[in-house]
């Protein structure tokens, strides 16, 4: 058996900075932010420059791999496709950093950072986006596959189209169920797309997707609320993984839809894509399962909290005629109302090895917690508490004969958290922003350093 893969996962915008280095051209995320006058990534970790220290960090800390994603708008400059030889280079820096200290490079292609010159054609309700990226894609692969093994095509593409399109709270902010219908959509077929690129040209490695997985649990097992979670799994679920690792969009999903949108979009020539080019690894990020009831009454409500303590408990989600959201009382709950049930990680994986039988990589999982970036060590309890019962929970899921081949902690240090600035921290090392940036491991990358060093034995265990 292969090396299990212990490491630490980033997103492009989240932690590079640098945004007008490079010939970077302007992302979809620096146009929303900066018209809102909103706390953005335009310096954020400052990776773009200090990537070899924290590849450094990681390897000092036991670690054999690291997740990160390419900037499309460092790489493909405009609508006629040109490369950026300078952003290549960059990642090429970048890649050759982690194989010269033995940590193995998983690369997301599309981690939310969109070229505003494709935004502005519509972005991912723009069937021609799907050709644009299978581009970036292919122009990915022939660069960097020599040297990358292990690529996953989108970063939690539900997760993005619901937020940008559903909610309203990331780009292009708007509130409207039919894109949101056809994001995905356009989203899952790309992914299909570049998996073929992938399949004709470039396979000695493997392709993947990374979902954000919420598993579903019922309020009772009234057949009202199997009905509801069997819609909820529809939504949180199924409509990415099962076209992911089977090849089909859920019929019955296709039929609730159908009662309020136009799926004339959806092309038989697409479906037979989706169909024959499926992955070959499933990436799990796991932050908290969903519990729900059937719906009673009231319009689609989605609130998320982006302000942490000051409002917490708002977060709210009612779809209309499909289910409501509840938030069991005696649960524990992060400020930013995540609830913290490393359960729901284990009933999880085995749910999706059971389902796909596709490898799983779970990756990403960590907590958001407020602290004083500038403090001589912080002493993070509160996140080793957490990766000790989550990471628990993987290695009980192993020890039940799922496959499961590696864990990346969100984050390896602290990054920019999307609408919610970077007060909330991830990281295992501290990134202090209101001191030149410098870094300093927390308590939790000394702990982990440890866990991997023991292969998993120093976690204090229990079964479930
Ligand atoms: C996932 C994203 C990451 C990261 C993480 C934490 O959904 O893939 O990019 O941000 O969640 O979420 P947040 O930053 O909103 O707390």
């Amino acid at each position: 058996m292969k090396e299990f893969l212990w490491g630490g996962a980033t997103a492009s915008y989240q932690c590079e900075g640098g945004f007008r280095e490079g010939n970077r051209v302007q992302s979809n995320w620096d146009k929303y932010l900066h018209e809102k006058n909103l706390e953005n990534g335009d310096v954020a970790s400052d990776h773009y420059h200090r990537y070899e220290e924290d590849i450094r960090m990681m390897k000092e800390g036991g670690q054999n791999s690291y997740r990160f994603s390419i900037a499309w708008p460092r790489i493909i400059l405009n609508h006629s496709g040109e490369v950026n030889e300078i952003g290549v280079n960059f990642y090429n820096r970048l890649i050759d950093t982690c194989l010269s200290y033995g940590i193995v490079p998983m690369v997301t292609l599309f981690h939310w950072d969109l070229p505003q010159y494709l935004e502005d054609e519509g972005g991912w309700l723009n069937r021609e986006t799907c050709e644009a990226y299978t581009h970036f894609a292919k122009v990915c692969f022939e660069r960097f596959g020599d040297r990358v093994k292990l690529w996953t095509t989108f970063n939690e593409p539900r997760y993005y189209t619901f937020s940008g399109y559903l909610i309203g709270n990331y780009p292009p902010g708007h509130q409207n169920l039919q894109e949101t219908v056809t994001a995905s959509y356009y989203m899952m077929l790309a992914s299909a797309m570049a998996v073929r690129v992938y399949r004709e040209g470039y396979n000695d490695g493997q392709i993947g997707i990374v979902h954000s997985f919420s598993p579903v649990y019922g309020v009772d097992m009234t057949v009202k609320s199997q009905i509801a979670k069997r819609y909820a799994e529809n939504f949180y679920n199924n409509w990415i993984l099962d076209v992911a690792a089977m090849g089909q969009i859920p019929g019955d999903l296709l039929d609730k839809l159908a009662e309020s949108c136009d799926l004339s979009l959806m092309l038989p020539a697409d479906l037979e894509l989706m169909q024959k080019y499926t992955v070959d690894f499933l990436g799990l990020n796991y932050y908290a399962r969903v519990v729900i009831k059937p719906y009673e009454t009231g319009e689609t409500t989605l609130i998320v909290n982006n302000k942490g303590s000051q409002e917490k408990g708002s977060s709210q989600t009612i779809i209309k005629d499909w289910f409501e959201q509840v938030r069991p009382v005696d649960s524990r709950y992060t400020e930013w109302d995540t609830e913290i049930f490393p359960e729901g990680l284990y009933e999880g994986i085995c749910r999706c090895w059971k389902k796909y039988h596709l490898p799983i990589y779970i990756t990403e999982n960590g907590i958001g917690l407020y602290e004083d970036g500038g403090a001589e060590q912080i002493d993070d309890k509160e996140r080793i508490e957490f990766m000790n019962q989550h990471i628990n929970a993987v290695l009980n899921a192993m020890e039940d004969g799922c496959d499961v081949r590696g864990y990346y902690a969100w984050s390896p240090f602290d990054l920019y958290s999307w609408k919610n600035g970077t007060d909330k921290r991830y990281g295992l090392v501290a990134v202090d922003y209101e001191n030149g940036l410098t870094r300093r491991p927390k308590k939790s990358y000394e702990w982990y350093k440890e866990v991997i060093k023991t292969e998993g034995k120093s976690i204090r265990r229990k079964q479930y």
